[in-house]
């Protein structure tokens, strides 16, 4: 079993608040393929954060449409994995727990996680470019998108692409969250796209002890307090583990 610092599992035994913010590192170990993975198949030719974009969709709304329906109809068929599952039941560990993602696959609810805080919105959800009322499509089917009974426009993905600001609301919830846990921890996250990426450095900022639980190293790693290298479905649940034991 993986040790812990004894000092980092006395900090989570006494935390009042404790904040996560996940990334596609999470849902690799489920099959979903990370955000900077190499894409297969027919996406093979394109870069992701070139197809995340306004100005994609703009420029072939079909292209970017079928994209999107794949990735939903990819993450339909997997399930949430042991980190996933960790994280949901660590939520009831402590009198506050945040859980941010920049994942936008859905599987944290799906696990068991309350109140998500999905700062790039959810692949399975749509909404009209104008109106922005939302479209019930569970898995968005592939052709054109589908025009807005509002008449004004088709719909989208309702995702935050590159260039797009994210929702206030879940911005600001994570932001105050930062800024007020004990312990922050930032998993399977590049650590590389803003703002979400500034929220770990801003914990620390605020006095929290962050915790890095990342295969490889990020620009986290030399600010971390901890660094818990390896696979998120395997140290989770390994510390949820010696946290319960310490119980
Ligand atoms: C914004 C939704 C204000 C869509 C995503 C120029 C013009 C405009 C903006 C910018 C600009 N320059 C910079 C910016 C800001 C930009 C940005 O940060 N760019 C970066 C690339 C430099 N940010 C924005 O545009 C944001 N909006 O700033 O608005 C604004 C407005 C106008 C003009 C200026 C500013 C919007 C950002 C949101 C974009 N949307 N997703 C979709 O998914 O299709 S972001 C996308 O990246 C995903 O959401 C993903 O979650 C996110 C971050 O990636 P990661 O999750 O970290 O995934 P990644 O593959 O990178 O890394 C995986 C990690 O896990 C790795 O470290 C790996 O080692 C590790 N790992 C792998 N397996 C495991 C593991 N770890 C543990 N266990 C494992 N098993």
């Amino acid at each position: 079993m993986q040790d812990f610092a004894p000092e980092l599992l006395a900090k989570l035994k006494s935390a009042k608040h404790v904040a996560v913010l996940t990334g596609a590192g999470v849902s690799a170990e489920s099959g979903v393929p990370t955000f900077r993975d190499a894409q297969t198949g027919l996406w093979a030719r394109f870069r992701p954060e070139d197809l995340a974009t306004p100005e994609a969709f703009r420029r072939d709304p079909k292209l970017v449409w079928d994209w999107y329906a794949h990735r939903a109809r990819a993450v339909g068929a997997v399930e949430p994995n042991p980190g996933h599952r960790a994280l949901a039941l660590m939520q009831d560990l402590f009198p506050q727990f945040t859980l941010i993602t920049q994942n936008v696959d859905g599987l944290h609810a799906r696990s068991g996680s309350r109140a998500v805080i999905e700062l790039h919105g959810n692949i399975l959800k749509h909404k009209c470019m104008d109106c922005s009322i939302a479209l019930d499509l569970s898995s968005a089917s592939p052709g054109s998108p589908p025009p807005c009974p509002c008449g004004k426009s088709s719909y989208r993905p309702d995702v935050v692409w590159f260039g797009e600001n994210l929702p206030l609301a879940a911005l600001d919830e994570a932001k105050i969250a930062a800024a007020a846990c004990d312990v922050f921890f930032c998993v399977g996250t590049s650590t590389v796209v803003y703002p979400a990426a500034e929220l770990p450095f801003s914990a620390r900022r605020h006095g929290a002890a962050v915790v890095e639980v990342n295969r490889d190293e990020t620009p986290l790693t030399a600010e971390a307090d901890y660094v818990l290298r390896g696979a998120s479905g395997e140290i989770l649940p390994a510390l949820l583990d010696a946290m319960q034991a310490k119980a």
